[in-house]
């Protein structure tokens, strides 16, 4: 658009003055009113936003220029007349305050007249032009976020909704944590920017995007975390929005299992968590008891798995370890960050003892214990194994001095043990293990393992594999009351 700036507009005003005086000097005496110009364009303006404009009033006469009025012609026109100056001195210059204010996406348009006691020109129309236009508004909700408590090890989410509201789409430019702002808060989801939010979704609502708000909080997480989001968007009116943002710390209980003391097989244990706790008060706790690990084979089962206080009965027949562990989740709801554990190990009363277990649940594995190495294998009485479960050895009648078949099985895992509680002297006892059926198995290879324990500790473990029946394997002498022991192979 061609536009006249009031310099020079002043300047050709001047020029007029001086080419309109004649010999008589006394018409130089006159106000004199430079015409603004023709129209005032207030381009495009949001829709029920306001935009002003000043129109300039230049008087270049000698005298004041009086200002009549200033009026709109039309009715109902979104324009308005603010202010105007009512005289001007001698080249004196002031604005008309015009608002225009449009109520509709549409073009506007009205006629200004200003009427002044110019003698040439009392009378002056200014064409006044203007545009609804859009824009767009951004709604943010809600404007802040409490968490709360949450548990020290876990998480939770909240979201942010901004929403579209204009006659816009309104155009996300931004979506970040203030500096400063905690690392406990993530967000979760894209806040890829630029994004656009229709102003209108395909039902007629509102765009919205949901921005997602992970609160984390860490083993050892300060107690108050507090951040701000900022969303920085194309809204004329407020370019960016924040969501202040603040979480605090449900601390986790710590459980405590109180020592187990000695194991022995068949023996009652009392299982105490009474001494768990929770750094905030957060209390009654609730107690989780999980049996971990139990010697293959055992039966043992926690008695109150949710009691502070319970027991479990080792296996009466097995030795080994039992490895217990207590989970405590404290009134509010936090569970504890790591289980406490205990174990426990039934030492067997048997000063010798002989386990074997094995991995494949379907073939058979059967234990020998000879009395000498020069037993021959599978003869009864010098050989104890199935078909000869507790034979006499020793003094004979004496059963003091005899050994046990104490638990047998016929499928896999197993365990087989014999128990020997009171051993003679001066001898060497020796270990085979035979694969006696494999009951049709499809895969009847099978890793054996072979504990031999002597007075409650285990003093030799060995891992072989048998591959079909009849197999034998030598795994190793005992000399005794030595309790040496010579690997076979
Ligand atoms: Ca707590
Ligand atoms: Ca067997
Ligand atoms: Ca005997």
């Amino acid at each position: 658009m061609f536009r006249v700036s009031r310099a020079l507009l002043f300047a050709s005003a001047l020029a007029g003055a001086f080419a309109a005086c004649g010999p008589d000097q006394t018409s130089q005496v006159q106000p004199q009113l430079v015409p603004p110009p023709d129209t005032a364009d207030f381009g495009p303006v949001p829709v029920l936003n306001e935009k002003h404009l000043g129109i300039d009033v230049l008087n270049v006469g000698r005298a004041s220029l009086k200002v009549f009025s200033v009026t709109l012609r039309e009715d109902n026109v979104p324009f308005e007349i603010v202010s105007h100056p009512d005289e001007l001195g001698a080249s004196e210059s002031a604005p008309i305050d015009v608002v225009f204010r449009p109520p509709a996406e549409q073009d506007y348009s009205a006629t200004l007249t200003l009427a002044t006691d110019d003698p040439e020109s009392p009378l002056v129309d200014v064409h006044l032009v203007g545009k609804g236009s859009t824009r767009a508004v951004m709604e943010v909700e809600p404007d802040a976020i409490d968490f709360g408590r949450v548990a020290e090890g876990d998480a939770a989410v909240q979201a942010i909704t901004v929403r579209s509201t204009g006659t816009a789409d309104l155009i996300l430019e931004e979506i970040a944590f203030a500096e400063g702002s905690s690392p406990a808060f993530q967000f979760l989801g894209s806040v890829t920017t630029p994004a656009t939010v229709p102003h209108r979704k395909e039902n007629g609502l509102p765009g919205e995007i949901k921005v997602t708000v992970r609160y984390t909080v860490e083993p050892g997480a300060p107690d108050v975390n507090n951040a701000v989001v900022r969303i920085r968007g194309t809204d004329p009116d407020q370019r960016e929005k924040t969501v202040a943002i603040t979480g605090t710390v449900n601390r986790a209980p710590i459980p405590v299992i109180a020592d187990l003391g000695v194991g022995a097989p068949g023996m009652e244990v009392t299982l105490d968590g009474s001494a768990s706790t929770d750094p905030d008060g957060d209390v009654p706790l609730s107690y989780h008891w999980v049996l971990r690990s139990k010697p293959l084979g055992a039966m043992t089962t926690i008695a109150g798995p949710e009691q502070p206080v319970t027991t479990m009965t080792l296996d009466p027949k097995l030795p080994g370890e039992y490895v217990v562990e207590l989970e405590v989740t404290d009134a509010a709801g936090a569970t504890s960050l790591t289980p406490a554990r205990a174990s426990i190990v039934a030492a067997p009363a048997e000063k010798l003892l002989v386990e074997m277990f094995w991995d494949n649940t379907v073939t058979d594995i059967d234990l020998h214990l000879l009395e000498d190495p020069s037993v021959t294998f599978g003869t009864i009485p010098g050989d104890c194994f199935y078909q000869n479960p507790n034979p006499d050895w020793g003094v004979q009648g004496d059963p003091t001095d005899d050994p046990t078949l104490i638990r047998d099985a016929l499928t896999g895992y197993g365990p087989e043990v014999i128990g020997y509680v009171n051993p003679p002297e001066n001898k060497t006892y020796r270990v085979f293990a035979e694969f006696a059926h494999d009951h049709g198995a499809a895969n009847p290879a099978s890793a054996v393992t072979v504990r031999i324990y002597e007075y409650g500790k285990v003093q030799y473990e060995k891992t072989f594999t048998l591959n079909e029946k009849g197999e034998v394997f030598g795994v190793a002498d005992i000399d005794w009351p030595s309790g040496k022991i010579k690997p076979l192979q």
